[in-house]
This record gives structure tokens, sequence and C-alpha cells, in this order.
């Protein structure tokens, strides 16, 4: 399409004049719209759809759209499109709708940030979405996971009209979005614009890859990094924006640029490639490199990937002339020690011995404070991801016991809970379960749902202790396994998760009864009582067990100790700091 013509600043001033007056007249209106608090994922998708980065899309997907995309990779114009885009609701608010309502969608603190004129409101086939998306129902995959499990059961289409952008406060420089990325483009005088997808930090073997791939297209390069969603366990966007700025000094100067995407990734591998080419093309990239297992979220349990390593590059290369968009494949970029360089692992001369380090073998490198070799990636990256992911020694963790009522589980925490403070170095934190109940949770009872809001209230306070690198000791019944699990998966990513079964059998509990319970249980006084009238799950996840029958609570806290010590988190290091602060 030929340039307009170039705008007075009288018409600048008009339009924009004319938004503002819209957007007014939208929150004016909103006052009888019902609101849908946007969840993450469609905050982001959202801020795509207002800025252009999804274009030609309009909205969230009608029917019409969502069947036409999820069955044969098209809207119904026949434009490609490989992702469904859709805004999932409760069936309450699905209720509360009909076609040509209006809803007010807003971000988590409440603040309008547009209006969705309702066309349609389904309850889609998500099963059948997720084998025609994802290739798999397998919940290990994370796209199908959160398909299937954290998905509202309806869905709502219709054009959205902007009020305002999501709000962002972090490396605003590089938040540009897919008009400004094109203006800048054009002031630079860049025609060719090669761009590099990426959720993971930059090594050695990305700036190889990608000064090769501006190289071949004889472009200039476009780091775009996904600062949206991206894979559970990934490292934060905050630590890789860090790393991507220390690799930028390694190009050439004024070849490449930095911005951040924010998108929602949905790890859909080839339908994800396609789809990465198109948001790419709306940032004004010609360019677009494909690498080895694009967008996948690696292998299922049995070691099995979900998508082949090339299939992206395959499906993308069927579309890329239709789309307008330049693929530029690469091959897995691979360390060759004698030439002290990276190739491309079809290009590797015979017989030479190639290196490589895994995620999780850089993870574990990190976690145990260990070298990370500068063949492997640049030392200012290293220590940016040193700064974030402190050794073992230095990161904080939550012991969590559970255990019978009466089993010990307060004395051996509170014996640890000393042994700690002994060591020094971390905060100790100590959330017995009777001190819980007074301070966080008093108005809950025993019931199974009061239980497990307990036991989350801990988990939170504890991720939040663990996260700033402090020691939680935290000593329920939390006689539920699902919620246990749940309260693990919060923590684990944010430091140690050590599970303590104190399994000290239900016949020398009742012995004890320290607190006259289970007599009162017994005798009916108390209801739902732990091990007499509600269940007690047995851990078998558990990473100590003790049993109080035989051992004493110096001996059961020795027990957690050694664990510790062997785990890396307590130990000659943390001692060492102690005796350092004096
Ligand atoms: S839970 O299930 O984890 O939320 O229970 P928790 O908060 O750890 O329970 C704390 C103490 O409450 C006393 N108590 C009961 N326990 C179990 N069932 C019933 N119905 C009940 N009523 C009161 C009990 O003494 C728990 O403390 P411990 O130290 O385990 O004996």
């Amino acid at each position: 399409m030929p340039p307009g013509p170039i705008p007075s600043h009288g018409g600048v001033l008009a339009a924009l004049m004319a938004a503002a007056q819209r957007c007014e007249e939208l929150r004016a209106r909103s006052r009888d719209w019902p609101s849908w608090d946007l969840t993450e994922r469609q905050l982001c998708d959202l801020e795509l759809l207002l800025n252009g980065g999804f274009s030609p899309l309009r909205g969230f997907m009608t029917k019409a759209e969502y069947e036409g995309v999820r069955d044969g990779m098209r809207l119904p114009d026949g434009t490609l499109w490989p992702m469904p885009v859709t805004l999932d609701i409760s069936g309450e608010f699905a209720r509360r709708l009909d076609a040509g309502a209006h809803v007010a969608l807003r971000d988590p603190e409440g603040t309008m940030l547009a209006a969705l004129h309702v066309e349609a409101v389904w309850e889609p086939d998500r099963e059948r979405e997720a084998e025609a998306v994802y290739g798999t129902m397998s919940l290990e995959h994370p796209g199908v996971a959160h398909l299937l499990e954290r998905t509202n059961p309806y869905y709502l289409g219709g054009r959205v009209e902007g009020v305002h952008l999501p709000f962002h406060y972090d490396f605003r420089a590089l938040r540009l979005t897919p008009a400004e990325l094109r203006a800048e483009f054009a002031r630079l005088g860049w025609r060719r614009v090669v761009a590099f997808q990426t959720r993971n930090p930059m090594h050695r073997a990305h700036v190889e890859l990608t000064l090769r791939a501006a190289r071949d297209a004889e472009a200039n390069l476009l780091i775009h990094p996904v600062v949206g969603m991206t894979k559970p366990g990934d490292v934060d966007h905050y630590t890789r924006v860090r790393c991507y700025q220390a690799v930028l000094a390694r190009y050439p100067a004024f070849t490449v640029k930095l911005a951040l995407l924010p998108l929602a990734m949905r790890l859909a591998g080839p339908r994800e490639a396609v789809w990465h080419a198109i948001i790419r093309k709306n940032h004004g990239c010609t360019h677009f490199i494909v690498g080895r297992d694009h967008a996948g979220p690696g292998k299922d349990s049995a070691g099995r990937p979900f998508y082949a390593p090339y299939d992206a590059q395959e499906l993308l290369r069927k579309h890329e002339a239709e789309l307008g968009v330049t693929m530029v494949p690469f091959r897995q970029m691979v360390y060759v020690e004698e030439q002290g360089a990276y190739y491309p692992e079809d290009e590797v001369p015979a017989g030479a011995r190639v290196l490589g380090i895994s995620g999780t073998e850089l993870r574990a490198r990190l976690g145990e404070g260990r070298e990370i070799p500068e063949w492997f990636t640049f030392p200012e990256v290293a220590r940016e991801l040193q700064r974030t992911h402190r050794p073992r020694h230095h990161q904080g963790f939550t012991v969590f016991f559970t255990g019978l009522p009466s089993a010990g589980k307060s004395t051996i925490a509170n014996v640890l809970l000393v042994k700690l403070l002994e060591m020094g170095g971390r905060p100790v934190t100590l959330l017995d379960g009777d001190i819980v109940r007074k301070q966080l949770s008093s108005e809950l009872g025993f019931s199974r749902e009061h239980r497990d809001i307990n036991i989350r209230r801990i988990g939170f306070v504890a991720s939040e202790i663990t996260k700033n690198g402090g020691i939680a000791i935290c000593a329920p019944i939390a006689p539920y396994d699902k919620v246990r699990k749940e309260v693990r998966t919060i923590i684990e990513p944010l430091g140690g998760f050590i599970l303590v079964h104190v399994a000290t059998p239900i016949e020398i509990c009742q012995q004890r009864d320290r607190k006259g319970l289970y007599a009162k249980a017994r005798a009916g006084i108390i209801k739902e009582f732990t091990g007499v009238s509600d269940p007690y799950e047995r851990p078998s996840d558990a990473d100590v067990t003790v049993d109080t029958t035989a051992l004493a609570p110096e001996e059961a806290a020795q027990e957690i100790l050694l664990h510790l010590e062997r785990e890396a988190y307590v130990g000659p290091a943390a001692a060492e700091q102690v005796s350092g602060n004096g």
C-alpha cells in the first residue's frame, strides 16, 4: 500500500482528541455493562489485539473464526492464522450475555482497558481444540494443561475497542508497539530486518546464530524476546532482559535492536512458529529465524518430544511466501572444541569433538555455584544469571512437616528452628499449626475446604519467605495430598521445598494425646478429627520420613539437617558466612 498523505499537526491533534473523547464515552457507558477481570493470559492477548501485534484480528475470536482457525488455520475470509485467540469466561458470566451486549474488560486493579462488543458466546470443545492445535491431549504439554485445566468453559467473541493499553512499568524504553518499531526501522533506514524470538537467556550459541542469520539475509537484527508468559520454570524476564542488554555489546555497532514482546506463548511448536512469523511481520520484520524445536515444550515424562525437531521449520516453509516473511532456518548450534567456534550441527567437521550444556545442566551448575564456562556463555551473562540463581546454600527453602495430631511435628520443628538459628546466615520463621490457626486462620474450621484454605495460606507465606532467601518451617497436619503438592509446585521454582513426614503411628499419637483431643474425638465431642473421624493421606513424595516412636526430637531434627546438607541447602559455605559475618 502506498503511504498516505502526511497528516498535518492539526489533523493529528484532532484525531487524538477524537480518540480521547471516545475513551471517555466508553468509560461512561460502561457504568451499565458487566465487567470481566482479565487473566494474565487474556491481558497479554488484549495488548497485542489493541496494539496491532495480532493484526488482522480486531477482537477475541467469534465462533466462526475460532473453528476456521482450529480446523484449518484460516479465518473465514481465508487469511492464514494458526492460533485461537479466545476470551474464556465462566458459565455464570456467559449466562448474563447476549449478542449485542457490551463488556468492560478490566485489569486486575479494576482499570477499564477495553470495551468488548459481544458477537458470540459459546461452549467450545476444548479437547478437540487441544488435539487440533497442539496435536496432543497430554496434560504434560503446558499449553494443553492450560487449555484443559485452567481455561474457563465458555468463550466470548467480539471486536475490542481500546481505552488504555495494559500498564507496564518495567523496561519502558524497550516496550515498542508494532507501529513504534516500524517507525524506528524507517527512521534507521532498515529495509530488511530479521527477527529472533526467544524465551531463554542468550548464550554464545544464540549470538553466533543470530549474527550468521543477519549476515545470510543481509539484514539488520531485531532481538525480540517474549516477556508475557513463557514456559513455567523459565528464567524470569527481568533477569533475561538484563542478559539481553548485556550481550548487545557483542554485536557490530548499530546493527541490532532489542525490543520486548508481551506475548503469552502457547508452546504449540509448528503452529506457534507460523504465528510468531505473522506477529513479527506486524512489527515490521521481513525475515524470521526458526531454529530447532521452535516454541516447543520439550519432552514428556517418558522422554518423547511433542514435536519433531524441525516440524516448525517445515510448516512455516509451506506458508512463508503467502505470509511475505522469509524464514531463516537454523540447525542446532554446537561448540567445536578444537576450532574454538560454533557451527550448525550439520556443518561440524567429521570426527570433531563437540561440547554442549543443557538447560538442566546449567541450572545444576548455577544451583551448586559451579563455574559456567566462557565457551558456553559470555561472562557478563553468567554474572547476571548468578545474581538471580544463587547457589543452594544462599537460596531460601521451606521445610514442610505433615503428620497426625500429636505425631511430634511441633517439637521437631522447634528443635530444627533452633539448630538453623545456631547455624545462622538466613532468617528463619516457624509457622506452627496451632500458631497459624490463631494468627492467620482464626475463622477457619476443620472441613476439607477450610483445611485446604489453611494450607494454601501457609504455603503462600512460606513461598514469600523462600523467594526472599529465608527459611520457612511449617508444621501443620496437612492431611490432604493434593494441596500439599500444590504448595510444593508453588515453592519449588522459588527455592527448596522439603516435605517431612512425621510418620508416628496413630496408636502412639493416641497414647500421647498431649492435648486430650483424641479422647474428645473418640467421645464425639470434637468432629472431623484427623486420624479418628477425618482421613490422613500418607505422602508418597516425602523427602524425609521420621517416626518419633523410637527417635528423640533432636535425633529427628538431625535426620532433616543431614538431608539439607546432602542437598547443599546448609553446609560449610553457610557456616563460613556466619563466621565471616563475625
Ligand atoms: S490442618 O488440617 O493442617 O489445617 O490442621 P492444623 O491447622 O495443623 O491443626 C492445628 C491443630 O488443631 C487441633 N485440632 C484439630 N486437628 C485435627 N482435626 C480437628 N478436627 C481438630 N480440632 C482441633 C490439633 O491440635 C492440631 O494441632 P497438632 O499440633 O497437629 O495436634
